[in-house]
């Protein structure tokens, strides 16, 4: 028997433009830091760059058929800022500006909702040139972008998200220097969470202005419960301060309009905080979306470390996924119901913006891609989901990440999330038979 969702549950597929859309020196796209990272030697596996990803911004129309072969509700995609402003300022580049126009109006004449991020990662590169995420000023030019978004889509896109996951934008690029932009400020990016975070509350101010009254705005935010490699007192409180780092700061600002007090206490520099930001941050939202792939482990380093944790291991006997990640359904039941114990009425209605998995996919003789282990990595997903929307806690929507093979940041092309494998060679799509489970389940619901 198929798992049963409410009859008005929201079923999606996600990706994001620097991922799929290649193009990169095309119509008047401006540079981005990812542009730039990927330049940089080593900073990719094998060399791989984002020049042509799925050349989706060709192939898009091919793409919204695909999406709309599923029978999903909805599309979650990003706008590549420095298409729109090529500097990330000033007047909109009206040929990257036609081409999300032309893909939000594909999405609508095959009955397929879009679902916007504002930033999943891509800045402009001349914003980064004074600053980035460290500069105050971003978050204005954020919600000016933002504006400008709303002004020239409102019409047509009813769900808007401002940021993907604050925490791996500000870890990944900022602290460990992994991702772009590649800085390694250790524990000293507070300015860069706090900017983030103000730049959303800035957005959502400038969408709330700018939409119609119906519009949805959220965020989506990766979560993962923190787990102490060990019982350990050390590792315990190594996973306590993770889950404060991770959990609390990015997400305590935007629900409950404050900083952890704890943030203070561990020595971190909070000056970039100024007087009614955190009424700024705190906009009510209309759903708060999760990005949740598994939790994370984490252990004490030795006294004198310069960072007290660091990722450990999850115990051998789960299985693992192509990154490497653990696959603990369990951890998205525990997460969310402890979501809704810690933020009681203040939590939004719930969206899952992202969940899936790599697999080492690879079409067979036949032409066909065989992935029992994404389906199975789905079908215990939606079963920990449906367990914890049992338990009382409000989740309308579940986006699968992602909808096609994609450039998958530092790992380049290797890792497969998509349910649609791609041919890089050949930019050949072939639905992979996750397409045809998730297409089925969807059916299902009737
Ligand atoms: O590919 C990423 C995506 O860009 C953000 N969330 C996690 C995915 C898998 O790593």
């Amino acid at each position: 028997m198929p798992l049963r969702f409410p009859k008005d549950f929201l079923w999606g597929v996600a990706t994001s433009a620097y991922q799929i859309e290649g193009a990169l020196h095309e119509h008047g796209r401006g540079p981005s830091i990812w542009d730039n990272f990927c330049r940089q030697g080593g900073r990719i596996a094998r060399g791989d760059t984002a020049e042509t990803a799925c050349d989706h911004y060709h192939r898009y129309r091919e793409d919204v058929a695909l999406i709309a072969g599923l029978g999903v509700g909805a599309y979650r995609f990003s706008i590549g800022w420095s298409r729109i402003q090529p500097d990330g300022t000033g007047v909109p580049n009206r040929q990257g500006l036609a081409f999300y126009s032309r893909l939000v109006d594909e999405l609508l004449a095959r009955g397929i909702t879009p679902m916007l991020t504002l930033y999943h990662w891509d800045l402009p590169q001349a914003l980064q040139d004074a600053g980035g995420w460290l500069n105050r000023d971003t978050a204005e030019r954020f919600a000016e972008f933002a504006q400008l978004m709303a002004r020239l889509l409102g019409d047509r896109v009813p769900h808007w998200i401002t940021h993907n996951e604050t925490f791996e934008h500000t870890v990944l690029g900022h602290a460990l220097g992994t991702h772009a932009p590649g800085l390694t400020l250790g524990l000293d990016c507070f300015a860069v969470v706090h900017h983030l975070l103000l730049s959303h509350g800035q957005a959502v101010q400038a969408l709330r202005a700018n939409l119609p009254a119906q519009a949805q705005v959220g965020i989506a935010q990766s979560m993962a419960p923190a787990r102490p490699a060990t019982d350990s007192a050390e590792d315990r409180s190594a996973a306590a301060l993770l889950h404060l780092l991770h959990e609390r700061q990015h997400n305590e600002p935007l629900l409950l309009g404050r900083y952890p007090d704890e943030l203070a206490a561990l020595g971190l520099d909070l000056s970039a905080i100024r007087p009614g930001d955190l009424a700024t941050i705190a906009q009510p939202l209309d759903f708060f979306g999760i990005n949740y792939y598994n939790p994370n482990h984490v252990q004490a380093t030795p006294p004198g470390s310069p960072v007290p944790l660091r990722e450990a291991e999850a115990p051998a006997h789960y299985e693992r996924t192509e990154m490497g990640w653990p696959i603990i359904p369990q951890g998205l039941t525990e997460l969310l119901l402890d979501l809704r114990q810690r933020y009681g009425e203040k939590l939004p209605p719930l969206v899952i913006t992202e969940n899936g998995t790599a697999v080492p996919d690879a079409l067979d003789a036949g032409g066909c891609v065989d992935d029992p282990r994404r389906i199975d990595y789905l079908d215990q997903h939606l079963l920990a989901l449906r367990t914890a929307m049992d338990g009382g806690v409000d989740v309308r929507g579940y986006f699968v990440w992602s909808l096609l093979d994609n450039f998958e940041w530092a790992e380049g092309y290797r890792p497969r999330f998509g349910l649609v494998h791609v041919d890089y060679a050949t930019q050949r799509r072939t639905p992979k038979r996750s397409y045809h489970w998730y297409r089925d389940l969807i059916a299902a619901q009737g």
